[in-house]
């Protein structure tokens, strides 16, 4: 636990170090590189099938009961997704759908959906 403790105020200090880093015109990142946010991980994308159980056409989401999704280890359940105009147009309560969706900062966004 102390060990853990000690590791998370490490990566706060490096963090807060770049941040700094930022601030400064002109200061050098050479030798840097492997800490740049290069890598910045995109968030993984998952499939799963499901049926529409509501359209929410003003906040742009719409609610899905999907099985379940290993690769985000996901048991099945009715969740929210984010939309946009385009991959809602034609869908309908009811369909049964495949989906890809990204899962980022607690929320899901579809990517592509098809019936
Ligand atoms: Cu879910």
């Amino acid at each position: 636990m102390k060990l853990t403790h000690i590791a998370v105020a490490g990566a706060l200090v490096a963090l807060s170090f770049l941040a700094r880093a930022e601030d400064m015109p002109g200061m050098k990142m050479d030798g840097m590189e492997g800490m740049q946010t290069k890598e910045t991980k995109q968030a993984p994308v998952a499939n799963a099938n499901g049926t529409i159980k509501a359209i929410d056409a003003a906040r742009h989401t719409v609610t899905i009961s999907h099985g379940a999704v290993p690769a985000v280890q996901w048991p099945p359940m009715t969740m929210a997704f984010s939309v946009t105009d385009d991959q809602m147009a034609g869908l309908s309560v009811g369909d049964r759908v495949s989906f890809v969706f990204r899962v980022e900062g607690g929320s899901a966004t579809i990517v592509s959906i098809k019936k």
